[in-house]
């Protein structure tokens, strides 16, 4: 591309902006705040449903393939050429921010409008991916669409997984209408650039714009079921008690201050959901259903905490008398991306004049998945205060329109070598 065709792109940013604001509002929830929009509901359709318009619109090629991800592709100046990949996920988890996701789909969309505002095709064919059900918390595990997408799991067991709810995806799929026809991850990208906020605090701390994410740490989810025994709480003597109830009080405390506290800082781990049987207040609980949410940059410090883990379950047997069985829900090791793409957002930034710096991913992406097919990188923007998964997630305009910057400028340099 020549020097002017370069200097001739640019973002529109109110556009962007509003439709990430549209975007942002489907699933509203006015009574707890923040928008909800699992996996393949109503709500996520809608989602669907406005990007595929927005890929219309563009002239996109849009398809959905048979695990539901929604594929817009812009034609090029050559599309024989390998495609460059963006992309990222529209589902949230309860209650979500506005951000985390939508603003690596709707970027990825406004690079291709930048081209097409500007008259130029593409050397090379571009494609915008929402892969489905990236949060995993309808349907396990996390990353699931573009982890079939890259063949990671087979698509029978992606359209079987069960959700939460009693639902199997791939009749969710059908429900909404997006049981797509076009096989998976048929276009393996010359390469994959995801944008996304960082979800942390680390970039605000160190007053930094942009993240040059080299990596993703290491993720063991796993749902733990304890059994005691259902007792009168009034009645029984506690050296009686089989108490499911207690043992996953002293899990949960177990793996803050034993396996998290005392990794150095790399360890952490959250229970995030839990449930008794039967559940009454008068009943010592002989049921206990809850999961471990742990993580680590390193396999190896995040099999030691596995480990630990069940050596603290098998320990319970003895002093709290219940018996116990854990369930593997989503686990992948750490992964390393693409160490010139990499470079290359560090370096974009820098000629942008955006204070940048190299960084590992605390949260799970799609990125993680596809980088086992093509050569992948993402990039962050703060996240003001850290927070994410909740509906305070914020990030200043400017900021967005920073990392979209870095991100547009990161496809012409791909797409001109
Ligand atoms: O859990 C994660 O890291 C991602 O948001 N699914
Ligand atoms: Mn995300
Ligand atoms: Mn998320
Ligand atoms: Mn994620």
């Amino acid at each position: 591309m020549s020097t002017t065709e370069h200097a001739a792109l640019h973002i529109d940013e109110d556009r962007f902006l509003n439709e990430l604001r549209t975007l942002g509002a489907i699933g509203t929830d006015t009574e707890k705040g923040g928008r909800t929009r699992l996996a393949l509901t109503d709500a996520e359709r809608q989602g669907r449903d406005f990007v595929k318009g927005l890929m219309t619109d563009l002239g996109m090629r849009v398809q959905v393939d048979q695990i539901g991800n929604l594929i817009g592709t812009l034609s090029s100046k050559d599309d024989s050429k390998p495609h460059l990949m963006m992309g990222s996920h529209i589902d949230t988890v309860r209650n979500a921010g506005a951000l985390d996701g939508c603003y690596g789909v709707l970027g990825g969309l406004a690079v291709c409008r930048a081209y097409q505002d500007a008259g130029i095709l593409p050397e090379r064919p571009i494609t915008v991916i929402a892969f489905t059900g990236e949060e995993g918390v309808r349907y396990h595990p996390d990353m699931l669409g573009s982890l079939v997408y890259a063949g990671g799991m087979s698509l029978e067991e992606g359209l079987a997984s069960h959700g939460i709810d009693g639902t199997v995806l791939g009749d969710e799929l059908r429900r909404i209408g997006y049981d797509g026809t076009a096989p998976v991850g048929t276009i393996v990208p010359a390469e994959y650039i995801e944008l996304h906020i960082e979800q942390g605090p680390v970039l605000e701390a160190e007053g930094l714009t942009i993240g040059a994410v080299f990596g993703v740490q290491g993720i063991s989810w796993q749902r733990i079921t304890i059994n005691g025994t259902a007792n009168h709480a009034g009645t029984t003597p506690t050296r009686l008690r089989r108490d499911a109830g207690l043992a996953a009080a002293k899990v949960i405390a177990f793996m803050r201050k034993e396996i998290a506290d005392n990794s150095g800082g790399t360890t952490i781990a959250a229970t995030g959901s839990i449930a008794f049987e039967p559940n009454l207040v008068n009943v010592i609980p002989r049921k206990a259903i809850f999961t471990a949410d742990i993580r680590d940059p390193d396999e190896t410090k995040l099999q030691e905490a596995e480990k630990k883990l069940l050596a603290f379950l098998e320990q319970l047997r003895e002093t709290d008398g219940i018996e116990f069985s854990t369930e593997s829900l989503a686990r992948f090791e750490p992964v390393k991306f693409d160490e010139p793409i990499v470079s290359l957002v560090a370096q974009t930034a820098q000629e942008l004049g955006l204070p940048a710096m190299r960084m590992v991913s605390g949260a799970g992406h799609d990125a993680q998945m596809i980088a086992r097919i093509a050569p992948a990188a993402m990039i962050f923007v703060p996240s003001a205060g850290g927070v994410s998964h909740n509906p305070r997630e914020h990030t200043d305009d400017q900021d967005l329109i920073h990392g979209l910057r870095v991100l547009l400028r990161v496809v012409q340099r791909r797409l001109e070598s």
